[in-house]
């Protein structure tokens, strides 16, 4: 079996699906968006996991068009739960986008294009890159991040603390937003530096006028020091698991 060959024929078959998980803020309890995360489910072997496919996709150069199905997919289920809702709507969806799939595709391009397609605002839409996108090249980063805030998407940085951060340079990229890295969030109770370090980015973020997102929150406890801290939207087990569009969309609804 070859991943490759596999993934291949499902992306031009259209078995890939995202799923989506709430973020929900903190304040309020209220949900804020999704994120969306991609799943496989092979024929034979069952679900793979996007930890084992997005590295052969990258390998592969399959990343681009995976990519380009990714927030085209995103961009019209917001159009499609904006025609089924009554009313403004104001939910976002976050997408993320891998470090080589910046470096191979125009993903201004594919951005604009995606969002065309589906007719909504680019303020509707968050793209979640890591640090490792920025390592190489900082200065067309910065450009590649100005063009994508010219089209109004919101900017998160995902994995925060994992990488390299060169705070200066951070400073003057247009992030929304810093994805604090479930690795410190899930043990902070138990572990004082990881406690720490939480704290650090938080303030860091304050500091920069950028929000915040904790991922992997798994306890009321954890959530309810995090809203404490002044973190603004948490993302975890506690709150849902990713699940079906379908889901995510009943999720929608009982939460207006
Ligand atoms: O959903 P799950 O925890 O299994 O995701 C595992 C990893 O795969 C996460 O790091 C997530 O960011 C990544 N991932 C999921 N969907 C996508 C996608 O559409 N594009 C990229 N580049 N990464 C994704
Ligand atoms: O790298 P990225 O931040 O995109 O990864 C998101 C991944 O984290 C998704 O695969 C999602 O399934 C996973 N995830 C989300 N919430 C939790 C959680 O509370 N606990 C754990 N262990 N994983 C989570
Ligand atoms: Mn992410
Ligand atoms: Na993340």
């Amino acid at each position: 079996f070859s991943m490759e060959t596999d993934l291949r024929r499902a992306l031009q078959m259209g078995e890939l699906e995202l799923h989506y998980q709430p973020l929900v803020d903190l304040d309020t309890g209220l949900l804020s968006g999704f994120e969306a995360l991609a799943r496989w489910q092979h024929a034979d072997l069952g679900a793979i996991s996007p930890v084992d496919f997005i590295p052969v996709a990258e390998e592969s150069g399959l990343i681009v068009p995976l990519g380009r199905w990714a927030l085209e997919e995103a961009a019209k289920t917001i159009a499609l739960w904006d025609e089924r809702l009554p009313g403004q709507q104001d939910f976002r969806i976050s997408v993320n986008m891998s470090a080589v799939q910046i470096q191979r595709d125009d993903v201004v391009e594919a951005v604009s294009s995606a969002l065309r397609g589906a007719n909504i605002a680019g303020n509707r839409m968050t793209l979640e890159l890591t640090e490792s996108a920025f390592i190489n090249d900082p200065d067309g980063a910065k450009r590649l991040l100005d063009n994508l805030k010219s089209l109004d998407t919101n900017l998160a940085m995902d994995d925060f603390g994992t990488g390299y951060s060169n705070l200066a340079y951070l400073q003057q990229l247009p992030i929304d937003v810093l994805k604090i890295d479930r690795s410190f969030v899930s043990e902070m109770m138990v572990n004082k530096d990881k406690r720490a370090i939480v704290r650090t980015v938080l303030s860091l973020a304050r500091a920069l006028g950028m929000k915040t997102t904790a991922e992997g929150i798994e306890s009321s406890e954890i959530s309810e020091v995090l809203r404490r801290l002044g973190c603004s939207v948490g993302q975890g087990y506690y709150f849902a698991r990713p699940m079906t569009g379908d889901a995510a969309y009943a999720f929608l609804v009982a939460d207006k």
